[in-house]
């Protein structure tokens, strides 16, 4: 179904309506000898070019600037810094330009400027509007200067208008768009300082800030960013910073503090209107902002968010200057905007011990205001952390005894990660092709029946009782079909704890059928490269995957033989591939454990062992939300499989 969308898409403008605006106006702000400057017009030139490129631009409705009215960036400015910026490019003032520049804090001016100003302000009002009309689902304003750091009387920072703060309060004051609470999320690499301050006291807004920080070490420089500044009057409980301690902060680290922190507080406070800071700067490669969050991060940092405000999200670019990241990341999250969700590329990492720390003194500063914040995150999950400056790839499920040395194994500087990254995929590229076009039926008898725990191997990230974060398949596409079946094999429960879901037992399908045995198996429509991830997570191996764990010779083989064991995923719990038939012309296929196994569960060697509440509670929610059971069948279902002899 998905699919067929997806095709008839992609030679046509998307379902969704996304508006992208681009001018090419606001290039003639520059350095006044066009000296080099990491903010420069090629940025925004870049992020144009690869959308078009990509075909992104053709897919949406393409809008271009206009010049914002004084009267509304007065809503944020004072008279005397709107004069100021409104002249400055005029001949009146050649003179003294540069010194006037020299006088603030980074910032240059030439004639341009104050046009691009007025229409990088002017844009994020326009796409705004629209937005907040319906007249789009959601926008992207690709302007600059940018605007984050400008405050009431102070351009700084490449800042010189405020345009995210105008554009809220323009929402705010037109009473007619309906728009009440808006939530501003400013993910560019340094703090929002200027944002803050605009609505440090106003509860209409709650702002939310992650950036370096460094103990005021980091630009801005000074004590603004900290996560004691929560707003004050009204407003107090309405200012969310997060401030990194050090730089190298990743996908793993900005997923934790949406998981654990702007996620539920977006869900109670639940905005009209989300208006992103869309700096670029925390993207890996970036000159100034040292972080290293992929494409693939920002694109799952954005679909978190699209669940709110009815997809209402507008994005204002801000920092970024690396040319390339800052590209590729645009083009990730655009493809969010539109939905089609073929973003690749994902990097498997636990969050730093600083991450945790920052994440708990965030939370306990603001449970007062947000109840979501107020339970103490369970010891198990802030244990799983980066060691610094090394890092550990891998994943989910696997239960091999001697987990801890193969992990050490995997264990690699994150520098070698990075480095290596392009390298490693080019050299599974072929094969991951190859496979991308073969479809097969997963065939899921345990927490994976729970759709949301199954996508977390498709897309990353981690659901509600596990207790650790996947890192998702390079193709994040989600299954283009699901369908339930029933097939005459035993399930049952053993083993003693996993690492996903702590004490208790796992569940296992006996790998022969017999008539008399009846499990409830959830299919999911997924690739033979999707179903190759799948196989890795469930099975921690520090396998490379530089050449696929199952591959078209295995699929023949296991048609053929009704089972086939992995040599590379031995350790690994589920290594053996089981063919459960055809379904449409699809091979269904499931994992579990080898009849060797079954002698040892058998004879006592390894333990059965009934699923723990968290886990058993998952099997329940998947077998009742997918319609097979009742809640009280379902519990008996799981009781009995896990309380019958072998
Ligand atoms: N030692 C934005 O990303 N760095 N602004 C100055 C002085 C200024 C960044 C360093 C960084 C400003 C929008
Ligand atoms: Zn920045």
């Amino acid at each position: 179904m998905e699919a067929v969308e997806t095709a008839s898409r992609s030679t046509s403008r998307s379902l969704r309506r996304v508006g992208i605006l681009y001018d090419e106006r606001m290039c003639r702000h520059h350095t006044p000898d066009d000296e080099p400057h990491p903010e420069n017009p090629n940025r925004i030139r870049a992020i144009w070019n690869k959308l078009q490129s990509a075909g992104i631009s053709q897919r949406c409705e393409v809008l271009s600037a206009k010049e914002a009215e004084d009267k509304y960036i007065l809503s944020v400015h004072g008279k005397s810094h709107v004069d100021l910026i409104r002249n400055i490019s005029s001949q009146q003032y050649n003179s003294r330009r540069n010194r006037i520049a020299s006088n603030l804090n980074s910032i240059y001016l030439n004639e341009g400027s104050s046009e691009a100003a007025y229409l990088a302000a002017g844009s994020v009002i326009e796409v705004a509007k629209r937005v907040a009309k319906g007249e789009l689902d959601s926008a992207f304003a690709i302007v600059r200067p940018p605007g984050h750091h400008a405050e009431h009387d102070e351009a700084m920072g490449f800042c010189l208008y405020n345009n995210v703060a105008i554009a809220t309060n323009f929402l705010l004051n037109e009473k007619e768009l309906g728009i009440n609470k808006i939530l501003i999320v400013d993910w560019d690499v340094h703090h929002g300082n200027g944002t803050q301050k605009t609505f440090w006291k106003d509860p209409r807004v709650l702002f939310f800030s992650v950036h370096r920080h460094e103990f005021g070490n980091f630009y801005p420089s000074n004590d603004d960013g900290d996560y004691t500044m929560i707003g004050e009057g009204p407003g107090a409980g309405y200012n969310i910073n997060v401030p990194w301690e050090n730089g190298r902060c990743g996908d793993a680290d900005y997923l934790a503090v949406w998981d654990h922190i702007l996620i539920p507080v977006a869900k109670q406070f639940n905005p009209d209107m989300i208006l992103i800071s869309a700096g670029f700067d925390a993207a890996v490669g970036d000159p100034l902002g040292g972080c290293r969050v992929t494409p693939y991060g920002y694109a799952m940092l954005l679909r978190k968010l699209m669940d709110f405000a009815r997809g209402k999200i507008v994005l204002a670019l801000e920092g970024g200057y690396n040319l390339t990241s800052i590209s590729n990341s645009a083009l990730a999250c655009m493809e969010v905007l539109l939905d089609e969700k073929t973003v690749t590329g994902s990097t498997e990492a636990y969050p730093f011990e600083s991450t945790w720390r920052v994440i708990r003194a965030v939370r306990q500063e603001l449970k007062a205001f947000w109840s979501v914040l107020a339970d103490e995150l369970p010891t198990k999950l802030i244990s799983q952390k980066a060691p610094i400056p090394k890092i550990l790839i891998s994943s989910c499920d696997s239960e091999a005894e001697d987990v801890e040395e193969l992990l050490q194994g995997v264990i690699r500087p994150l520098s070698t990660l990075r480095v290596d990254e392009d390298r490693r995929e080019s050299a599974s590229v072929s094969w991951r092709s190859d496979l991308s076009n073969i479809d097969i039926w997963y065939a899921t008898f345990g927490s994976n029946m729970w759709k949301p725990r199954f996508l977390c191997y498709i897309e990353g990230g981690q659901v509600d009782g596990m207790q650790k974060l996947c890192s998702g398949s390079m193709d994040k596409r989600p299954p283009k079909e699901i369908l339930w079946k029933i097939f005459p094999h035993r399930l049952f429960f053993g083993r003693e704890s996993t690492r996903t879901w702590g004490l208790g037992g796992v569940a296992f399908l006996h790998p022969e059928s017999k008539n008399k045995d009846i499990v409830h198996m959830c299919l999911y429509r997924i690739t033979l490269e999707q179903f190759n991830d799948v196989l890795h997570q469930e099975n921690i191996s520090s396998y490379d995957m530089s050449s696929p764990l199952f591959d078209l010779t295995s699929l023949d083989c296991v048609k053929e033989k009704g089972s086939i064991n992995l040599e590379a995923v031995k350790k690994g719990w589920y290594h053996n591939v089981v063919y459960l038939g055809m379904e449409r012309d699809i091979p269904i296929l499931t994992m579990t454990c080898d009849l060797s196994d079954i002698e040892n569960f058998k004879s006592g060697k390894v333990p059965l062992h009934a699923p723990s509440e968290d886990y058993a509670n998952t099997l329940v929610k998947g077998l009742v939300e997918g319609g097979q059971l009742s809640e009280e069948e379902a519990v008996s279902y799981i009781k009995e499989a896990a309380t019958k002899p072998l």
